[in-house]
């Protein structure tokens, strides 16, 4: 490689560096599809970058603050991400997100959403 493709290559990797892409969802299913009462269900996020989900945490947030992981896995396209919900009861939630960017930066969301019986 000749000095001066590697000073590009150089200028090339540093300007990939510094476009930030941070993780942010651009679209939770929880606002269009309500989570059921007593049955284990599934959210759809969709995030504007691909995520690292091996270093990403994903937990349900009860009331009273009890947190437990739950399962996320990638979807079918770029960006969307599967998490499985158990069974719940009536009640208020929230999904606590960490998570991790292709570019390495974390970014932390919360999404409260409410179980409620049908009709209501
Ligand atoms: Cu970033």
């Amino acid at each position: 490689m000749s000095y001066l493709k590697f000073i590009f290559f150089i200028l090339f990797l540093l300007a990939s560096f510094s476009t930030h892409s941070h993780a942010v969802v651009t679209h939770n299913s929880l606002k269009l599809k309500p989570v059921p009462l007593n049955l284990a269900s599934q959210v759809e996020l969709s995030f504007n970058s691909k995520v690292e989900l091996d270093l990403s945490e994903v937990f349900l947030v009860r009331s009273g603050d009890k947190m437990e992981v739950i399962t996320a896995t990638p979807g079918t396209k770029p960006g969307q991400v599967i998490l499985s919900l158990p069974a719940l009861p009536e009640g208020e939630y929230a999904i606590k997100l960490k998570i991790f960017a292709a570019d390495g930066h974390l970014s932390e969301d919360l999404l409260r959403f409410f179980v409620r019986k049908t009709g209501q």
